[in-house]
């Protein structure tokens, strides 16, 4: 028999459809960890996670830090994308191959076969933070899905419609969960609850999310 997996079977990934255009793929990132990870140390090293001031003045509790030719920030005069880390004063580290590979292959998976990201959202979730409901809405062209990536951590995800007071629903997201929002689902109001103290064998005390997304 030859050897097609190098001894080791590919895993599973499972498909489940959240709403139109909204595709969770469970697992589908559990075969590129150990490549994430790396990358995601190179960019730390380069751009820190920090935790930045919302227009309004309060700080957040997820700590940031991007990679790709645009940055998602946020300070007392808005929230934009910029071609530059204003912590550095320089570009935002590139999206690794291991990155791009992962978010097209996801988003080609979930319907969206010409998605190429030029900007990526590392969120860094310690024990008690969390993401109140909100839309993503600073990308110039919704056409565009978003692919995110969650390790570590197991986090409360809260989904609603494209309004903030329409009812929501809870999905658990686990290490190597990969959703794709587009279509009617892209402009919806979704959060994070308040991610419960743990220890995640390979990332640690905390929850890493990826959001990438076509920003410029
Ligand atoms: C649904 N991040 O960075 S990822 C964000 O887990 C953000 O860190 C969360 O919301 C996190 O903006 C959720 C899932 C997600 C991301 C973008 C969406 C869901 C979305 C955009 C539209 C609809
Ligand atoms: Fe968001």
């Amino acid at each position: 028999m030859t050897d097609l997996f190098g001894g080791q079977e590919p895993r599973q990934s499972t498909r489940e459809k959240m709403a139109e255009g909204a595709v969770l793929l469970r697992g589908f990132a559990l075969d590129s960890e150990a490549d994430l990870l790396v990358a995601i140390g190179a960019i730390v090293a380069v751009s820190p996670f920090r935790k930045m001031v919302t227009p309004g003045g309060f700080l957040m509790s997820v700590a940031m830090t991007n990679c790709g030719r645009a940055g998602w920030v946020t300070d007392r005069t808005g929230y934009r994308y910029d071609t530059t880390d204003p912590e550095t004063g320089k570009p935002w580290p590139p999206i690794s191959e291991s990155f791009m590979a992962l978010a097209v292959s996801a988003a080609a998976e979930a319907g969206y076969p010409a998605f190429y990201p030029d900007a990526c959202l590392i969120n860094r979730y310690d024990p008690g933070a969390r993401l109140s409901l909100h839309q993503d809405k600073n990308e110039r062209d919704f056409c565009n899905p978003i692919v995110s990536v969650s390790l570590g951590l197991p986090a409360t995800f809260q989904f609603g419609g494209s309004q903030r007071g329409d009812p929501v629903a809870k999905y658990g997201l686990h290490h190597g969960d990969v959703a794709v929002w587009g279509g009617p689902s892209r402009l919806f109001y979704h959060g994070v609850l308040t991610l419960k103290d743990g220890e995640h064998p390979s990332v640690g005390r905390m929850r890493l999310n990826l959001t990438f997304r076509g920003a410029l």
